[in-house]
């Protein structure tokens, strides 16, 4: 709807510039004025914003007007860039403190000609720059709409879009939407999520593989077969009513080769250009490397990520500023609780710390938390904003992913190997790491995402060891972050396709599905064999109960989400660790080993003392623990004093 709109107002732009808003009737607007200005972005802004407003104008030759601004007052223009493309220029838009919010119009003048284009100047939510965000106190489902649920059939081919429909293609779209998201909010808060990150839902009218939305062909658009943006907005609304964040996934680093402006770009080197294709060399180190080659840095920023993902260039100052504004603009416009960044080590890196610096000068309190894929823990310790790093770089990025500590679970929960530093030693191994993170407090810590391994995989559909995964996400430091489906085990419904394989469909997602886990009588029907699904009959929802009880119970545990962590070696796969604070203590006891392991009580004299009765938070029961107390095979206890 909202993309219409815009359209519309394109093409009542060509009007007389008498200053009269009546004059903006759609019937009095000849056909000549279509596409005279074709685009104005950001869509619209607001009254006291710190970054200073610039717009992205196109139009065909549009840089031979003047333009000026009528409407209001405190609104005007302060300078214009031509970029190298007549088609475009950037206007830098003064807005007073004390501007009247309302709508304006941006009057395009060349000789006698003149084009209106409306623009709307609105005034910011309360407590807009204050917002919270997300942290330790959440814990974060991801979901990859096109696979989560179907709310709106009828969207699931859209005449504007070229990817069609094809439930039955791994790599198709299989027509999942934001009605669908919204229709299973209460699915998701009932589970003890807190927040949604969901992968990207911009316009990506890639002509294949567009399902995942990593390719955006409009950034300030939702595509059609998700919905539109206004219904992005009520998802958000709905999503704060049930006290769950929304966290938006983007992707600064590459739009994809179907993006608009790839037809009519604004400046030469608006993205990076090869004579031949040249893809990233997915060299992270050379970033932070004293021996690297600049060669190896400009491919790994520069090169693109793929033939159908093209790399922007922000090094481009208007670029940059585009990205900045961006981003800003979906905040303020949806009203979001944080972002997740995808591919963040691909941007280069100085302008990219620019950005986290411009959206944290404009919110203080949000949190954004980057893909900074590595398994190399002191690399990764290099992303995060305010470390203290050699070469006096600082990223401004919040939060990290913690992919060393999922590739330690991964390696550790399938291990039945006794031998010396197997197992669980991986796990304890990662956290002897923790001096070199500067903020503990903003890392995402997780078992699995969209991109890698499903945990019901690794785990051999062992829904023993599913259940040490949820308890490690539920008691370790940092925030959880768990891919839909796994707190069911989902597995890949085939293991060669890659992602295609993994990100399966959630049962019951569809109209007509025979199988329904959103519901507690589908999962207790829910049979052995099915895609997506492998455990015995009525598993699946003694699975979520298990996850549900540790996660609703994790929301409010402040030790858990600020307290301090003392572990304790051992090598016979089992882990045992404390979390604490000045007034309470969790005791987690894991035992991934393949025999029954009594708990070596009195080795942890230096914390333990005087911890008498407590109680186990997954079965609820008083408990004592002594070194006579066995833990079974496979199992995990987590005590609360
Ligand atoms: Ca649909
Ligand atoms: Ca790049």
């Amino acid at each position: 709807m909202y993309k219409r709109f815009l359209i519309a107002i394109a093409l009542i732009a060509l009007v007389s510039c008498t200053g009269n808003k009546s004059a903006f009737d759609p019937s009095n607007v000849a056909d000549a004025a279509k596409n005279e200005v074709t685009r104005v972005e950001p869509l619209s802004w607001w009254v006291g914003m710190k970054a200073p407003l610039q717009l992205l104008i196109q139009g065909e030759n549009i840089s031979e007007y003047e333009l000026s601004i009528e409407g209001g007052s405190g609104v005007s223009v302060k300078e214009i860039h031509k970029a190298d493309n007549p088609n475009f220029i950037f206007a830098d838009i003064t807005i007073a403190d004390n501007a009247q919010p309302g709508t304006y119009y941006l009057l395009f003048t060349k000789g006698d000609k003149c084009i209106k284009y409306q623009y709307q100047i609105d005034t910011r939510r309360e407590g807009s720059a204050e917002r919270k965000s997300f942290s330790t106190a959440d814990m974060i489902y991801l979901i990859m709409p096109d696979r989560f649920a179907n709310g709106e059939t009828s969207n699931d081919s859209t005449d504007d879009t070229a990817d069609k429909y094809a439930r039955n293609e791994l790599f198709g779209r299989h027509g999942g939407d934001i009605q669908g998201i919204i229709d299973h909010l209460d699915y998701i808060a009932s589970i003890g999520a807190t927040a949604i990150w969901s992968t990207p839902l911009l316009e990506d009218n890639q002509p294949e593989h567009s399902y995942h939305g990593y390719a955006c062909t409009d950034y300030y658009h939702i595509d059609s077969r998700f919905g539109d943006n206004e219904l992005y907005c009520k998802m958000v609304e709905e999503a704060h009513k049930r006290d769950l964040k929304i966290i938006m996934d983007i992707v600064p680093n590459h739009c994809g080769s179907a993006h608009w402006w790839m037809q009519d770009t604004p400046f030469d080197d608006w993205y990076h250009k090869f004579d031949t294709y040249t893809g990233s060399n997915i060299c992270f180190s050379s970033n932070m490397d004293p021996n690297a080659s600049k060669k190896d840095l400009y491919i790994q920023e520069s090169g693109w990520f793929d033939k159908s993902m093209v790399d922007m260039n922000l090094n481009n100052p208007y670029t940059l500023k585009y990205f900045e504004l961006w981003a800003i603009w979906w905040i303020e416009y949806a009203n979001l609780d944080g972002f997740r960044v995808d591919t963040y080590p691909y941007n280069e890196k100085e302008p990219m710390a620019e950005w986290c610096k411009t959206i944290m000068e404009e919110y203080p309190n949000f949190n954004i938390v980057g893909e900074c894929w590595t398994a190399s823990i002191p690399q990764l310790a290099y992303w995060q904003g305010g470390n203290d790093n050699k070469d006096g770089f600082n990223s401004n990025l919040p939060s990290i992913m913690d992919f060393p500590l999922r590739d330690a679970i991964a390696a550790a929960l399938p291990n039945n190997n006794p031998g010396w530093g197997q197992g669980m030693t991986a796990v304890y191994d990662i956290l002897s790491h923790d001096f070199v993170y500067h903020d503990l407090s903003k890392m995402m810590i997780f078992a699995g995402n969209h991109d890698t391994d499903r945990i019901g995989d690794v785990v051999k559909k062992d829904p023993a060891r599913l259940k040490i995964a949820n308890v490690l996400l539920a008691t370790m430091r940092g925030y959880p972050q768990v891919f839909a489906g796994d707190e069911l085990m989902f597995v890949s419904c085939d293991l060669g396709m890659g992602h295609g394989g993994l990100r399966v469909d959630f049962p019951g997602g569809w109209p007509g599905d025979k199988m329904n886990l959103f519901t507690e009588e589908g999962r207790k029907a829910a049979t052995k064999n099915t895609d997506g699904l492998d455990v015995p009959k009525g598993q699946a929802d003694e699975l979520l109960k298990h996850f549900t009880t540790l996660f609703q119970w994790r929301k409010g545990k402040e030790v858990i989400h600020n307290g301090k962590t003392m572990h304790f070696i051992t090598r016979d796969n089992t882990y045992a660790f404390f979390r604490y604070n000045d007034t309470d203590k969790v005791f987690v006891y894991i035992n991934n080993s393949l025999e029954p392991k009594q708990i070596p009580w009195d080795y942890y004299s230096e914390i333990n003392e005087g911890l008498g009765e407590g109680r186990e938070v997954v079965s609820g029961e008083k408990m004592t623990i002594t070194s006579e107390t066995v833990v079974a095979p496979k199992s995990a206890i987590v005590v609360e004093y």
